[in-house]
This record gives structure tokens, C-alpha cells and sequence, in this order.
């Protein structure tokens, strides 16, 4: 598997066979982290309410069982104040996921990027209410706990709504990357709901061709200050005990990517 950068703007192709799928599926489930973090790398799922952060960690969770089975143990569903309330890990081998709460369902707008920076900084309890944490950078009250410091952020947008959002809300947004990036940890976009857009079903490694869904990369790059090449989807639509093999490619190829990049980084600073 590997990305580049095409003249017609393609810059994914997921490509993978069953045993490929099999043999990145042991790679990701067996990766040895980088001495400076612990057991685990940990990837903070991060975005507005009803974006998909807790159903896309459902399907990693899929993507990554050796057999693929659907596994659905994160709460998923419409709730208007977001349905995740706490901050709450869910580990696959040495990937541990991060859900949040929607981050503009925050008690306190003005300390959302106070927020961020702590659970940033491994300093909120696994388990926290984020909807009614009050942070406090002062590390005495709030001391960093090491294996819950980030290393990795998905920013997940409802991919069929990112031109509904509001240029107030997009501001606030790229204060919150602004702060990942300074830390130089890893940040990628995920869009989930994809299929909302009316992309036929093709064959996974062609998604990206697809102009529509190019637009709106472009269009999030734009007003967000993200690059489009840190831009992937994943499918969150699964029925049945099994993990359909086109959507667990998407899910593992962001993982790949991911977990690839803070390592290299995370050994250049070791
Ligand atoms: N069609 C479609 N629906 C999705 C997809 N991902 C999530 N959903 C639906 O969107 C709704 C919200 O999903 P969640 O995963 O709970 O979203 P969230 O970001 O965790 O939401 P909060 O915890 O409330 O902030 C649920 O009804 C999901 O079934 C997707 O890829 N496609
Ligand atoms: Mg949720």
C-alpha cells in the first residue's frame, strides 16, 4: 500500500488483496511502539457532535479483529448535545482509541482549546465528563498521567455537511488544529458518511478518483488550513457479523498511514 500524488488530484490507492489485508492487519495488532511511549500510541478522535468518532472507532475495532467481526461495544447515535459525554480509551493491540465528546457541545466554548491541550497532554482521567470539565493548566491539580498522552488526532467531519458549517465554527476549528499542530503531533481529517455524496459503489482503491469527494477535500483544506493529502474516508455502514472487506481496507489504509507517520516521528525524537 502507499499514497502519491497524481496529476488528476488522487493521492490514495488503497489497494490490498486478502492476504495483504491479513498481513497489515497482524502488522497493525503487533506493532511494537517506540520506546518513549509506552505500550501504546494513542489516537484522540476529535470533532463535532454526530460527526462519527464513536462509529468510526466501532469500525477499527472491526477492522482491526483477526476475523473481522463487527464489534459495536462504543455508543453510537444522534443526541443534539452529543451522545458521548466522557473521554473513554478503547484498545486494539497497541492502538488505543480516544472517543471525545463533540467539541461544540462543550459546556465552555471559550475553554475548548484549554481541553484539547490537556487531554492533548495525557492530563484528563481516562473516563472524565468532558461535558462538564472545567480545565485547569495547572499541573499540580491535573498531573500528566504518561500513558495517556496523545500521539496521534483523527479529526472526524460528516463529509456530506463540512459547506453547512459555519465560518465561526471553521475558525474555532483551525484554533483546534493549530494547537495538535504546535505539539507536532500527527493529525489527519477523516470524513465519514461519504456515501451520502452518491459515490457509486466502486472498488475502494478508485475512491479517491472521485471528483465529488476531491471537491470537498479541497474545499476542507481551504478553510480549515489542513493538507488535503492528510485527507482520507472511512465507511461507518456495516450490517452483519462481518465487516464488509472494502470498508475494513479504507479503515486499516488510514491506520497504516497513521501509525507509520508518528512512528517515524516518534523515533526521530527518541
Ligand atoms: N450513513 C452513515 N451514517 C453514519 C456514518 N458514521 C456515523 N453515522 C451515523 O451518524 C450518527 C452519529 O454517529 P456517532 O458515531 O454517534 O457520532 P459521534 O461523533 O460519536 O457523536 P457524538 O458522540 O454525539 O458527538 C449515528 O446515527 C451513526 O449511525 C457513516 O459513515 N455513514
Ligand atoms: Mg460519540
Amino acid at each position: 500500500m502507499g499514497s502519491k500524488l497524481s496529476k488528476d488530484g488522487c493521492f490514495h490507492f488503497p489497494t490490498m488483496d486478502k492476504r495483504n489485508l491479513d498481513t497489515l492487519r497482524n502488522c497493525l495488532c503487533s506493532y511494537n511502539t517506540p520506546v518513549c511511549c509506552g505500550d501504546c500510541i494513542n489516537i484522540l478522535l476529535f470533532g463535532m457532535v454526530g460527526a462519527g468518532k464513536s462509529s468510526s472507532i466501532n469500525t477499527f475495532l472491526s477492522a482491526l479483529d483477526p476475523q473481522g467481526t463487527t464489534i459495536t461495544c462504543v455508543p453510537t447515535g444522534m443526541n443534539p448535545r452529543s451522545l458521548t459525554s466522557e473521554l473513554r480509551s478503547y484498545k486494539a493491540g497497541s492502538l488505543k482509541f480516544w472517543d471525545s465528546s463533540g467539541w461544540n457541545a462543550l459546556e465552555n466554548p471559550d475553554q475548548t482549546n484549554q481541553v484539547l491541550q490537556m487531554i492533548l497532554e495525557g492530563r484528563v482521567p481516562n473516563g472524565t465528563n468532558l461535558h462538564s470539565f472545567i480545565p485547569d493548566l495547572d499541573v499540580a491539580n491535573y498531573p500528566v498521567i504518561p500513558e495517556n498522552e496523545i500521539h496521534g488526532v483523527i479529526f472526524i467531519f460528516n463529509i456530506d455537511t463540512t459547506d453547512l458549517i459555519s465560518d465561526d465554527k471553521m475558525k474555532a476549528f483551525q484554533e483546534l488544529q493549530t494547537i495538535v499542530a504546535q505539539k507536532y503531533i500527527h493529525r489527519v481529517v477523516i470524513g465519514t458518511k461519504f456515501e451520502l455524496l452518491g459515490i457509486p459503489e466502486k472498488h475502494n482503491e478508485w475512491i479517491y478518483e472521485y471528483k465529488p469527494l476531491q471537491r470537498k477535500f479541497e474545499q476542507l483544506a481551504e478553510r480549515t488550513g489542513m493538507d488535503r493529502r492528510s485527507m482520507f474516508v472511512v465507511s461507518n455502514q456495516w450490517r452483519g457479523g462481518q465487516i464488509e472487506m472494502k470498508k475494513c481496507i479504507l479503515a486499516l489504509y488510514v491506520l497504516d498511514n497513521m501509525v507509520r507517520n508518528i512512528d517515524r516521528f516518534l523515533k526521530t525524537v527518541e
